[in-house]
């Protein structure tokens, strides 16, 4: 007999540190009655980054999508830039914002980043960068992506909203490409409650980071270029700084649970799990996704994500619909385009990976989808027509 769960259980829950922790700093901050604009904590926070990210070219912004918007802005990204639709929408926004026309390729399957083959393929006069997606924290393909850069003297740029903590033969993730822009939001496994970081390969960009997020200031009197505000403050940072020590153990906590779920989901039909790290990648876990095959499965993914809701479980359908699908940007790509990201779109599932999530938890999450499989006929093959909803409740 499979129980719901008593209380709600999210794709994704914030790792907090203790609440003593938390308040002493509070009480610190509360003393000096500095509160943002480059303090002390933020400071320290820069300084704690650099060096579990190895560098010292990082700036810290308010959040990941102000930090890709002012990236963009400070690097002269201008033309086309060639991207991933299989994201979340921040990433094509911070295009629109700088006027940049995104030129949407397709993505790999089972990896879910951008395919190099249609990247190079989809290179004009008017490309001036590329924007890969490390989607999940999967790293893009990496050297593939350099070379074509290089090759065609292209920006590289990296959202790496999801890929704190991953590291690529030894490296952070960080150091590959011109630039990387990372989402510290409660969502993430890393947070610091909203906020975003820059990791850049040229020294000289810090300087202009720190101009367009503070109005553009060189000083009181002065103002060098036309800057927006996006600096993080001194609570965000207080609380980066304590999660930042726990990263090892989220991190740990998260590959048990991905396991666990990848030893579960194997015997049920119809249900895929992303491919496997490549040798080389020390994955954050940052999400768990499986592709829903409705044949094999016997419902669809929607019928999974809905089925589950009535067991407490809140999955999410990250990323659906593609960006391209989305009302203000309908129109970009034609139809048929895309097939990849499309057919990825509707049959993926992102399910609940969290420090706080038990493994037992994981094990009866799968009961449930094993259960929701079972209470339906597999469709016969060419079929498309859906089997009615099964009573969920009890198993
Ligand atoms: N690029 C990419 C590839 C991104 O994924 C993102 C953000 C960005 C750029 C932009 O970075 P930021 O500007 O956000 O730093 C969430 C997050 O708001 C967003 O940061 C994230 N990606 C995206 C994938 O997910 P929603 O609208 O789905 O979040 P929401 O509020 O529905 O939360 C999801 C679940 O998390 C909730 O069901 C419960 C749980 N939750 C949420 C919050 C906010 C908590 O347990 N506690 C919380 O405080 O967008």
């Amino acid at each position: 007999m499979i129980k719901p769960f008593d209380k709600p259980i999210h794709v994704t829950k914030p790792w907090l540190p203790p609440l003593e922790e938390f308040q002493r700093g509070l009480a610190e901050i509360w003393g000096r009655a500095w509160l943002t604009n480059n303090g002390p904590v933020v400071q320290r926070f820069r300084a704690e980054l650099a060096e579990y990210c190895e560098t010292e070219n990082l700036c810290l912004f308010a959040n990941g999508t102000l930090a890709l918007q002012i990236a963009l802005q400070g690097m002269g990204i201008t033309g086309d830039v060639i991207t991933t639709p299989y994201t979340f929408v921040a990433t094509v926004h911070s295009l629109f914002w700088n006027k940049v026309r995104p030129v949407f390729v397709d993505i790999e399957p089972g990896h879910y980043t951008l395919d190099p083959e249609q990247v190079e393929a989809a290179i004009t006069p008017w490309t001036s960068a590329i924007l890969g997606v490390h989607v999940y924290g999967h790293p893009c393909r990496l050297e593939e992506l350099e070379r074509i850069a290089r090759q065609h003297n292209l920006k590289l740029l990296y959202d790496a909203a999801h890929a704190f903590g991953v590291r690529v033969n030894g490296r952070p993730i960080g150091q590959f490409g011109d630039l990387s822009m990372f989402s510290f939001h409660a969502t993430k496994l890393f947070h610091s409650v909203e906020g975003g970081m820059l990791t850049f390969g040229d020294g000289r960009l810090r300087r202009r980071f720190d101009y367009l997020k503070n109005f553009g200031f060189e000083n009181e009197v002065e103002v060098v270029m036309p800057g927006t505000n996006a600096k993080m403050n001194e609570l965000q940072a207080l609380m980066g700084r304590l999660v930042l020590k726990g990263m090892g153990q989220i991190v740990e906590k998260r590959r048990r649970l991905a396991e666990a779920y990848r030893c579960e989901l194997m015997s049920i039909p119809g249900i895929r799990t992303a491919a496997l790290a490549a040798p080389g990648v020390e994955y954050n876990h940052a999400f768990f996704p499986i592709e829903v095959d409705e044949r094999e499965f016997g419902a669809s993914r929607d019928d999974l994500y809905n089925g589950l809701k009535e067991w407490n479980v809140f999955a999410r359908r990250y990323f659906y619909p593609l960006v391209t699908d989305f009302a203000c940007y309908r129109g970009i790509v034609r139809e048929g385009e895309l097939p990849v990201g499309r057919s990825v779109a509707s049959r993926i599932i992102t399910l609940p990976i969290f420090s706080d999530l038990g493994l037992d938890d994981v094990v009866r999450i799968c009961d449930i989808i094993r259960h929701i499989h079972e209470g339906r006929r597999p469709l016969p093959a060419g079929s498309r027509t859906r089997v009615p909803n099964i009573v969920v409740g009890a198993a």
